[in-house]
């Protein structure tokens, strides 16, 4: 167990208690313990096998939770939170994932209409049923049926970053099984998609029942739900499933292509491999009965005249014309990346100081950042005031006069506000070095105010790009996009110089792929950043390179993939 399972396991208690009513203290000790653990730099499996000792002293744990997470990190679970399961049905705490319900109006729900799942909501809702009950009305019913199209929607599909963590753990695993030779991820986890349905594996190997026991009694695998000869399907802890397939090495290539996807892709090179008089299937690339490619995934393509396409790529939005003409393009990597231009201290809801943060970014081998906290709007984040914001920028120049090797902006992260002005004023955000304007409040206002919202960030002469543009969440908990004519946006934005961020958060990836591909046609640098809110946050830049590449972006479209120097003519104060 990592920390993020074993976090995920405290605020999953802390929901279910604050369903069930619980002391207010005892649901916030849990949902502090989740972000504790969640951040900390170090594992909490290391710190105890260290010294048990050690958990207790980390603050906010105590031994109570310490003791918990020694259960967890011993048995893979908590007979508690199995125990809260049972009490609270699991359609009720599927009411958690709808957009703007939280655990106060899931319990009055479930306890004043007695609706158990979210079909029963729905008839509720329909009914005038949920409008009439305390502490509703219209409005709420209104959103609560949006919210619930919304996570009908987006089905039971689960974040890349939970989803990769998963796959890379069984993959490991399977690679150490004596026999077995090959192993790789396929499908959309290989393919690097935002969101995951389930996890495909596939493996070579002298017999396949080696390789199907490592899986079945894998401590992440709560159940085996089919068997056979060459494939085999589990169910992983926390509900997703996977395929494991065992393929033999003449085939692997052409099985790892197939099973690569995305099913649109397959279907253009079976029609190009048609075309040219051959046939393409999971087994190989066939002449007639004879096989003529298979081994690796490079000869198939070969097989059909083209490139090595990557699996980020294949989506049938023109990579199999890009390979033929020779023109796909040389995706952005990790370790392009030279910069952050988004992270959060203890000055509003970071978990790090300043200089930890810079510390931080430096073992990462970053040459420059940007410190971003929040502006005051965002009040439960206890948001920077001008004085406040003055005060903070005075601390970084101090600290940052003490390195060589990084520079550090001062910047901050403005809320466009609901009646589409900034939260700041011009003569403070004149001063700043770097300002990402965001829409964190109103998002579901209609689509005429969120636009005059983002022109008035657009057009403002200090904001150097646009953070989260669209303010929606993937995963578990939902959000729907605010509603926006994205092209106009992007076009305003590049008329004005401001550049557009991917978000690195798996549950964000703000803007998508198609909509970072769309800005850099436009000619807008693209910034990727991580949004860190603890040391441990810088983590997932690799989420928003992934998305990066899926929308075929190259290091030179990235502005903070540039040496500073070349970053630095790109920021508005020097152009
Ligand atoms: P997911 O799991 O919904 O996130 O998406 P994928 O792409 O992983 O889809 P999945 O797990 O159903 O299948 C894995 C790959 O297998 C898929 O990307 C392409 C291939 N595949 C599955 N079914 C078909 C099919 O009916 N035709 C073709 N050509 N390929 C298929
Ligand atoms: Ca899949
Ligand atoms: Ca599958």
């Amino acid at each position: 167990m990592n920390n993020t399972e074993i976090s995920r396991i405290f605020e999953e208690v802390g929901d279910l208690l604050e369903i069930q009513g619980a002391n207010s203290f005892r649901v916030r000790a849990y949902r502090m313990a989740a972000r504790t653990i969640g951040d900390h730099p170090e594992q909490m499996a290391d710190l105890f096998a260290a010294n048990p000792r050690q958990l207790e002293e980390i603050s906010g744990i105590g031994k109570d939770l310490a003791a918990k997470i020694k259960t967890i990190l011993e048995t893979s679970e908590l007979p508690q939170l199995t125990e809260l399961r049972l009490e609270v049905p699991a359609g009720v705490a599927d009411m958690l994932r709808i957009d703007g319900m939280g655990p106060k109006k899931t319990a009055a729900l479930w306890k004043e209409l007695g609706i158990l799942d979210l079909d029963m909501l729905k008839a509720a809702c329909e009914s005038g049923q949920v409008a009439g009950l305390k502490g509703f009305g219209e409005k709420t019913a209104k959103k609560i049926l949006e919210g619930l199209a919304h996570v009908a929607e987006s089905g039971m599909r689960h974040d890349l970053a939970e989803a990769k963590f998963l796959s890379d753990s069984i993959v490991d695993a399977l690679q150490l099984v004596p026999g077995v030779h090959q192993v790789s991820a396929a499908g959309s986890v290989r393919r690097r998609k935002e969101t995951i349905g389930d996890l495909d594996v596939l493996v070579t190997a002298d017999d396949s029942t080696a390789a199907m026991d490592c899986l079945g009694t894998h401590p992440l695998v709560e159940k085996v739900l089919a068997r056979g000869e060459t494939k085999q399907r589990v169910r992983l802890r926390g509900g997703m499933e996977m395929d494991l397939r065992v393929v033999p090495a003449e085939s692997y290539g052409a099985a790892l292509q197939y099973f690569t996807g995305s099913k649109e892709h397959n279907i253009m090179t079976r029609r190009r491999a048609a075309e040219m008089g051959l046939k393409i299937n999971e087994y190989g690339v066939f002449r007639g009965e004879t096989s003529i490619a298979g081994r690796t995934e490079e000869e198939v393509y070969q097989a059909i005249g083209l490139p090595y396409i990557p699996p980020e790529l294949r989506e049938d939005r023109g990579e199999i014309q890009r390979a033929e003409k020779g023109t796909l393009p040389k995706l952005l990597e990790l370790a392009d990346m030279q910069g952050d231009l988004h992270m959060h201290t203890t000055a509003t809801d970071g978990t790090a100081s300043i200089r930890e943060m810079i510390d931080a970014a430096r073992q990462r081998g970053l040459k420059y950042i940007a410190i971003t906290d929040h502006s005051k709007r965002v009040s439960m984040a206890n948001g920077l005031d001008a004085d406040r914001l003055r005060a903070h920028w005075k601390e970084i120049e101090v600290i940052r006069a003490e390195y060589t090797d990084i520079q550090v902006l001062r910047g901050i992260e403005c809320d466009i506000l609901e009646d589409a002005t900034m939260d700041l004023p011009d003569d403070v955000l004149a001063e700043a070095d770097w300002v990402i304007a965001v829409l964190h409040y109103g998002l579901k206002q209609p689509k005429d105010q969120i636009m005059a919202r983002l022109m008035t960030a657009i057009r403002n002469p200090h904001v150097s790009v646009l953070g989260h543009l669209t303010g929606r969440y993937l995963g578990k908990r939902p959000r729907a996009p605010a509603a926006m004519d994205l092209k106009e946006v992007l076009k305003a934005a590049a008329d004005h110089g401001v550049m557009i961020e991917i978000n690195a958060h798996p549950s964000r990836l703000d803007i998508d792929d198609l909509g970072a591909a769309a800005a850099r046609d436009l000619g807008i640098p693209i910034v990727i950043s991580t949004d860190a809110h603890a040391t441990t946050g810088f983590d997932v830049m690799q989420f928003g390179v992934f998305q990066a590449r899926r929308a075929g972006l190259e290091a030179r479209h990235v502005a903070n993939a540039q040496e500073w120097t070349t970053f630095k003519s790109l920021l508005r104060s020097n152009r």
